[in-house]
């Protein structure tokens, strides 16, 4: 019996779900809950953390889940580690949907920095207009270059104080599109982006709208993850659901 666990939170996660929908698969698509009001999708859902590698694996099999497929951002880590040990655990297929990294092209100015502290540290220096555009959780550590003037994009509004003494907040939720960043940087006159890697079209605009204004970009590089499977298509994940499925595993 197909019974699929599709972790989610990204824009492929929902084009997916579409398609498990429409293929009439019993699907749940899953959020961690850190948004106020996560989009809805066209299979089950269920919010909130699983409690680690052993609560997911708990999960797993009380759900009879049956496949696994990982469509999480690739920044989100901890979440794609537990899924590799927690279907490694309990002998459930493993699939991930991943998306391409961005690769610089004519006219891109990046500056590629390993992780979070790399970037905060690429920032020392005089003043400048900097557009943060890499969410809420990992503001705090950007205090540390407090000289800056900084734009921040949050989905939610902030519920307390932000660490950053001159900052200015945009809550708005992707996908973005280039007119509106590009018009966002030049309202802003922005003088550096920092970015996440985190390939897709859904976050893409701003660096699209950097190369059109000639604006430098701090890109943060993807952590490394473990070893599973990967594909980058939806058809891809559908034909492996099919065919796994088939096989009985
Ligand atoms: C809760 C679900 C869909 C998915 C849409 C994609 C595109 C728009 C662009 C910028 C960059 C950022 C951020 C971003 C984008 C998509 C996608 C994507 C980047 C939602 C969503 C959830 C989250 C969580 C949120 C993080 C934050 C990161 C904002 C929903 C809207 C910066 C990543 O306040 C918080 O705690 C936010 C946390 C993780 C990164 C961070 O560390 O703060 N995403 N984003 C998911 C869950 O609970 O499981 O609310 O509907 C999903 C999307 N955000 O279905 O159309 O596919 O990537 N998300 C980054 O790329 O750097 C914004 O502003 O330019
Ligand atoms: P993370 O740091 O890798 O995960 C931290 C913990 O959050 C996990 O151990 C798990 O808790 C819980 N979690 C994460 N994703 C989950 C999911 N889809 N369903 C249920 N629990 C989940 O994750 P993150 O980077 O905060 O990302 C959280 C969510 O936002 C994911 O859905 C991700 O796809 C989405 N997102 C993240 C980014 C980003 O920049 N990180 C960007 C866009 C979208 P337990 O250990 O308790 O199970």
């Amino acid at each position: 019996m197909t019974r699929i666990l599709l972790l989610g939170g990204t824009t492929e996660a929902g084009l997916l779900a579409r398609a498990i929908a429409e293929a009439g698969l019993p699907g749940i698509y899953s959020y961690a809950g850190r948004t106020e009001a996560p989009l809805d999708q066209p299979i089950h859902m269920r919010v909130g953390g699983f409690g680690g590698v052993e609560g997911l694996c708990a999960y797993l099999k009380a759900e009879a889940i049956s496949h696994v497929i990982d469509a999480t951002h690739p920044f989100a880590a901890q979440m794609s580690g537990n899924a590799v040990a927690a279907c490694t655990a309990t002998g459930t297929p493993l699939l991930a949907l991943e998306r391409a990294p961005w690769v610089a092209g004519e006219g891109d100015r990046w500056s590629h920095v390993a992780d979070i502290p790399a970037a905060v540290a690429a920032l020392s220096g005089p003043p400048r207009r900097v557009f943060l555009a890499i969410g809420r959780q990992h503001l705090d550590p950007f205090a540390s270059q407090p000289q800056h003037r900084y734009l921040l994009r949050l989905v939610d509004a902030p519920t307390g104080p932000l660490t950053l003494p001159d900052a200015e907040v945009i809550v708005a939720r992707g996908p973005f599109d280039v007119a509106g960043d590009t018009a966002l940087l030049r309202q802003h006159q922005t003088e550096v982006i920092v970015a996440k890697n985190a390939g897709g079209k859904g976050a893409v605009a701003k660096i699209a709208a950097a190369r059109a204004l000639g604006l430098p970009v701090l890109m943060i590089d993807r952590p490394r993850l473990p070893k599973r499977q990967v594909v980058t298509s939806v058809k891809a994940a559908m034909d492996w659901l099919h065919h796994t499925a088939r096989l009985g595993v």
